[in-house]
Order: structure tokens, then C-alpha cells, then sequence
């Protein structure tokens, strides 16, 4: 076998257990997403920042990604929310297999939010799958406007980009016209929401944008 046919064995497998995987979320009916970004863009702070203001009225569970340590997990349990860590070891990003382990330690009957923390790249989390029903991608004003541009894939691939630490834009000399032209070019049909976890600016937008996508979850299922 060629590198390339070992890649597309291990792509052809994780797109398998992505579709058992969704199969499962459909049963429970829960919400999922896939969070994705560089090292430190603000994933763990924003999520948890999430979690505070969906409970009670959306029941929210984490799973989180990471090479090494629980360092994510312990910050996320104090919102609550149930918490299932995964580490990695030396592999970059998380497939569906590993989550599918995960999601055992969850009841995902009674969640109505599951959010996944991928491990922090912005290139190879853009080839798996993990059965989600919405891939969100963080851009911090800190990381540079061209982000967008120099990562396609994962940019393309979003349903929704979520601009973090806009608290932070002024000391770092973020320029807002660029960015957002960037990714209106790379994401042309995700939706923006321009965020503060440190001040909460943007977040009730979030939450909203989150009560209705939930709310059209629901509304597939004729038994819900
Ligand atoms: N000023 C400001 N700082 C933030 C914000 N969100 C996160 N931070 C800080 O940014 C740093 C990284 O935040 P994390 O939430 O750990 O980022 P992450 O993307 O989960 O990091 P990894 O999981 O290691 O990839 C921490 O020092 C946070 O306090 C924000 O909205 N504003
Ligand atoms: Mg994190």
C-alpha cells in the first residue's frame, strides 16, 4: 500500500464510524458540533462560556480533545456540564471512532447539546468527520486577518466562524474589514458571530442562533 492509499483507508473508515456515529446522535436527537481552531484561540473559554448560558433550558455535555492532559476537562466540569476527555497521544486531531468511545460515557438521551473540543489545528481536524450536525471554526483577532486564506479546507468547511477575544482588538490592531472579507470569501455560507467570552459580547446572538438550530433538530423527528 502507497501513503496515499493508507490515507484513504484510514479517511474511508472514520467517514464509516462518522455515519454510525450520526445514526446514534439522531436517535438521541442531540445537537452536536464540532469545534475547531489553532492552538489557544479561546475553544475551552468560549465553550465553557456556552454551557452557562444554555443551562438550564438546553442540557449540555463536552467532549473534549487534546495530546496530553485533562487540563480542558477539569476547567469545563466547573460549568457543570457533564465532561469526557480524550487524549490523543501523538494524533492531531480527533475521528470518530474515539469520540464514538467517548459519547459511551455520556447519556446522550438526556443531553440536548453535545460540543465537541477538537484538538487545537487548523489543518488535519478538517478531514474527519465526527458526525456533527454543525463544524464551527474559531478565528481569535490575536491569530492575523489571513488566516482564512492560508487554511481552505478547514475555512470551506465551516457552518459557522466564530471571531473570539474581540475584547482584545484594539491592543492588537485587528483590522475587522479584512477578516471579515476573508472569511466571507473562504466560508461563504457560514454564519459570523463576532465574540467576548472575557466580556460576554456577541454570546446572547450565539445563544440564540443556538435555541433555533436546536429547535430544527427537534422538528425533524415527528415523535419529538
Ligand atoms: N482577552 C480574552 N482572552 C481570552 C478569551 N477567550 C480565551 N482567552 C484566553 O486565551 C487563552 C487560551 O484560551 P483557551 O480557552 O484555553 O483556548 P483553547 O483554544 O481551548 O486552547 P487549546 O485547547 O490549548 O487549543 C487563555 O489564557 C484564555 O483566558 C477572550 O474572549 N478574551
Ligand atoms: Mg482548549
Amino acid at each position: 500500500m502507497t501513503q496515499v492509499d493508507v490515507r484513504q483507508r484510514i479517511l474511508a473508515d472514520n467517514a464509516a464510524a462518522a455515519a454510525a456515529l450520526r445514526g446514534r446522535f439522531d436517535g438521541s436527537r442531540t445537537l452536536v458540533m464540532n469545534l475547531i481552531s489553532s492552538p489557544g484561540s479561546g475553544k475551552t473559554t468560549f465553550i465553557r462560556e456556552s454551557v452557562r448560558r444554555l443551562e438550564p433550558e438546553l442540557k449540555t455535555g463536552v467532549i473534549v480533545g487534546d495530546l496530553a492532559t485533562d487540563n480542558d476537562a477539569r476547567r469545563l466540569r466547573e460549568s457543570g456540564a457533564p465532561v469526557v476527555q480524550v487524549t490523543t497521544g501523538t494524533v492531531c486531531h480527533l475521528e470518530a471512532e474515539m469520540v464514538g468511545r467517548a459519547a459511551q460515557q455520556l447519556d446522550l438521551h438526556g443531553l440536548s447539546v453535545l460540543i465537541i473540543e477538537n484538538v487545537g489545528n487548523l489543518v488535519c481536524p478538517a478531514s474527519y468527520d465526527l458526525g456533527e450536525d454543525l463544524r464551527i471554526v474559531l478565528l481569535s483577532v490575536t491569530e492575523g486577518e489571513d488566516k482564512p486564506l492560508k487554511y481552505p479546507p478547514m475555512f470551506q468547511s465551516a457552518d459557522v466562524v466564530i471571531v473570539s477575544k474581540i475584547d482584545l482588538a484594539a491592543a492588537c490592531g485587528y483590522d475587522r474589514a479584512a477578516a471579515l472579507a476573508n472569511i466571507r470569501r473562504m466560508s461563504p455560507r457560514a454564519r459570523v458571530f463576532e465574540t467576548s467570552a472575557k466580556t460576554g459580547e456577541g454570546l446572547d446572538a450565539w445563544r440564540e442562533f443556538l435555541l433555533v438550530q436546536r429547535q430544527a433538530r427537534r422538528s425533524l423527528d415527528p415523535l419529538s
